[in-house]
């Protein structure tokens, strides 16, 4: 099962690990848990067919058993999670930074297991919510283990791990009536963020986009923390890691996902999912930020700060390799549930910094384990268990699967040769990483950690309009929902130190005094000088990520008359460009084309909902178009699309169906809904008459592929209130 001295892992061996652990059912008599075969499973053992059941029917007991245990507790944070197999390969030997032999040698592919994660909602809650995403994986190198368990935001809502229970009591859901669930829109929350004013940079980003991925293939990852490299002459890097995404980094827009959050809460599970089934595989690079260790003190932030970004046009992220994501599990129990993270699990190679909250965390992983696990022995449990083979005295504890031979388990000793013994850094030892350190015993903070803004307000510089504007809805959406006037006084308070017309936008909405303040004063912590990060990074705006449109899903709105030979060029251009077109219709079934050519529809208008696609085109032939005109869900499925800035493709024949979803093509006329014409908006996309098929398909893809057409955005106000 393990693998052998000398053979290097490959990205299958994790998998045939598993393999001795996977059972299949199929064919097989049933038997209990004793291998004892049964006879029948749907009636318990009674005295007469109206009388009591009796103790010794040993099935009834040991089923009814089972199913009473089958929970364990959830993860305390991050307890609804997604998790997938995959490999990873570095693109050049790191040896220069680090002796971790999984980032040395291009050819081997080390297997990976990822777990994507909301934090704050419980195991049942929706995948859409406004939260920070867990971005866990678990490298199986052969060196043992490597957890990187991050996040999809790269800094933290405190400096101090002390505080953490105290964060996440105050955004759970509240304890005298257990609301709201999986939402920090409520009093609790935001009071500790108005007291806690170290978490202001974080709070811009929960407030933005990022915190409403659009899917898990989809967003960056970050390890938040500073770490070490460590080179096999000792010498040290200190090291931020990064995943970055090769479809971009791509949102919802918080209207849709609120709905999605009813429609289909499962939806970035089903996305992930399908894209691995479908073979579209996700793939993220790795990326390396590194500081000399005799550069750590020439930044105007702490790097020991996690409250705090190293911006990446001061310090580039180097694209070091790349991990894509290819296999389901067979269980979610077995496999995802029982997963076990740890950011205490390095290699060597790699080593910690003393970022405070790092250093907590380092405590909290295993002790976490011990009660949702059952025990000290849940590296055993076959998903957890490294590739690389293990040797020590530890012995016995709840649920022990290794049957460990010999006389002796402990150290040293003489009768068992001394084995297993330590061996010297050559062979491979941890050696941790000699950082001098001297200092008084102090429960105190670094004064280089008390800059709550600067960040904060570097992010907020770096946003484009629109996505301003999201934050501001998000803030009113959010502290809208306090019910203390005082919390959402001091939120506002509290922001203008960030941005004084963002703190007033937030006054407006809230219904609350405008701040005094000026952003930059030094209300709460202390302003450090300029420099760059008090301008701009524009590598956080999500404006400027990749454009695809692999794996976009798109509705193709369709009834029987469609026009075959546009369908059939459309449905070409989408597969050629990976878009993914699923046909909804009226009712299942199949529909018939103008050239009696037939379409299999996947979803009806009932079974399915525009916010569950990336883009609608409806199909050209007017039989087809009158017929979805008539169908009220049809015509709001386009106008939902069409407020949620996607793509809408259509022919020119459409445009009474358009026009009931309040899209007027080049109509100046228009006295209600909103005016638009293909040529402002790039995100309609019209079929003219004697437009070729081709031609169309080709810009509704390349339309698709923009994701969002926010100029729409900006254009959406009723005509009653345009000024133009
Ligand atoms: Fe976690 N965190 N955390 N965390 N965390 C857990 O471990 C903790 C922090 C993160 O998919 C728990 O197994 C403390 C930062 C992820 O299984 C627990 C502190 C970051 C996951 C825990 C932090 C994370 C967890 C709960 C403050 C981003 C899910 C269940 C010092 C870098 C892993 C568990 C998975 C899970 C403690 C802060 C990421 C209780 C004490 C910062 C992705 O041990």
């Amino acid at each position: 099962m393990d693998h052998k001295k000398g053979q290097q892992p490959h990205k299958d061996m994790k998998d045939s690990q598993l393999e001795e652990f996977r059972v299949s059912d199929a064919g097989e008599p049933m038997t209990t848990n004793q291998g004892v075969r049964i006879s029948e499973d749907e009636h318990s053992l009674k005295a007469g067919a109206r009388g009591p059941t009796l103790m010794e029917d040993f099935h009834f007991r040991e089923k009814l058993t089972h199913f009473d245990h089958e929970r364990i507790p959830e993860r305390v944070v991050h307890a609804r999670g997604f998790g997938v197999h995959g490999y990873f390969q570095v693109y050049k030997p790191m040896t220069k930074y680090t002796k971790a032999k999984f980032l040395q040698d291009p050819s081997i592919k080390t297997p990976v297991f990822v777990r994507f994660s909301t934090v704050a909602g419980s195991r049942g809650s929706a995948d859409t919510v406004r939260d920070a995403r867990g971005f866990a994986t678990k490298f199986y190198t052969e060196d043992g283990n490597f957890d990187l368990v991050g996040n999809n935001i790269p800094v933290f809502f405190i400096q101090d791990a002390l505080k953490f229970p105290d964060l996440v009591h105050a955004f759970k859901p509240e304890p005298h009536n257990e609301m709201p669930q999986a939402s920090t829109a409520h009093d609790t929350h935001w009071d500790f963020i108005a007291n806690n004013t170290e978490s202001a940079h974080m709070v811009m980003w929960t407030m933005s986009d990022r915190a409403i991925p659009r899917s898990y293939r989809m967003m960056e990852g970050f390890g938040v923390h500073t770490f070490r490299f460590v080179n096999d002459k000792g010498e040290a890097h200190f090291v931020k890691f990064h995943w970055k995404p090769l479809l971009g980094v791509h949102s919802l827009v918080w209207d849709e996902a609120q709905k999605i959050a009813g429609k289909d809460p499962d939806f970035h599970r089903r996305d992930l999912w399908e894209a691995i089934e479908t073979g579209n595989y996700p793939e993220f690079e790795f990326g390396v930020q590194m500081i000399r260790e005799d550069e750590e003190f020439n930044f105007d932030f702490d790097i020991l700060d996690p409250t705090k970004i190293w911006p990446e046009e001061l310090i580039p992220v180097q694209r070091i390799g790349k991990m894509t994501l290819n296999r389901n599990v067979d269980n979610v129990f077995a496999e995802t549930e029982q997963a076990a993270f740890h950011v205490g699990n390095v290699v060597p190679g790699i080593d910690f910094s003393n970022d405070p909250l790092l250093q907590g965390r380092l405590f909290s992983y295993t002790d976490t384990q011990l009660i949702r696990l059952g025990g000290p022995n849940f590296h055993e449990i076959p998903i957890n268990r490294p590739v690389a083979e293990v040797h020590n005295n530890q012995r016995e504890g709840y649920h022990r699967m290794t049957i460990n031979r010999g006389q002796t388990s402990y150290h040293k000793n003489s009768l068992g040769n001394n084995d297993p013994r330590p061996v010297s850094q050559l062979d491979g030892g941890y050696a941790h990483y000699q950082e001098k350190v001297e200092g008084r015993k102090v429960r105190a903070r670094s004064d280089s950690f008390k800059d709550h803004y600067t960040q904060a307000k570097l992010f907020w510089n770096s946003m484009s309009d629109v996505e301003k504007q999201h934050i501001i809805k998000a803030f009113r959406f959010e502290v809208g929902k306090v019910r203390s006037k005082s919390v959402q006084q001091q939120v506002v308070d509290m922001f203008a130190n960030v941005d004084l017309t963002l703190a007033e936008e937030i006054a407006l909405g809230v219904g609350v005094t405008p701040p005094k303040a000026k952003a930059g004063d030094e209300a709460s912590g202390t302003t450090m000088a300029g420099g760059a990060e008090t301008k701009a990074s524009p590598a956080l705006s999500q404006l400027r990520t990749a454009m695809s449109p692999a794996t976009r899903k798109v509705a193709v709105l369709a009834a029987d008359g469609f026009d075959a030979d546009e369908m059939k060029a459309v449905l070409a251009a989408f597969a050629e460009a990976k878009v993914v077109p699923e046909v909804v219709s009226e009712n299942l079934g199949m529909i018939a084309g103008s050239d009696g050519s037939r379409l299999e529809v996947m979803h009806t208008f009932l079974t399915s909902d525009s916010v569950l696609f990336d883009a609608v085109y409806v199909a050209g032939g007017e039989k087809s178009i009158a017929k979805l005109q008539g169908i009220k869900e049809a015509v709001n499925f386009v106008t939902e699309a069409y407020n949620h800035f996607k793509t809408v493709g259509a022919s020119a024949q459409a445009a009474g169906l358009l026009s009931g979803s309040g899209i007027h093509l080049a109509d100046p006329a228009a006295t209600s809904g909103y005016l638009t014409s293909p040529d402002e908006d790039t995100g309609l996309v019209i079929r003219k008459e004697t437009e070729d098929a081709g031609v169309f398909a080709r810009q509704l893809v390349d339309a698709i592929a923009m994701h969002r057409h926010w100029g729409r955005e900006m254009q959406m106000i009723p005509p009653a209130k345009r000024t133009d």
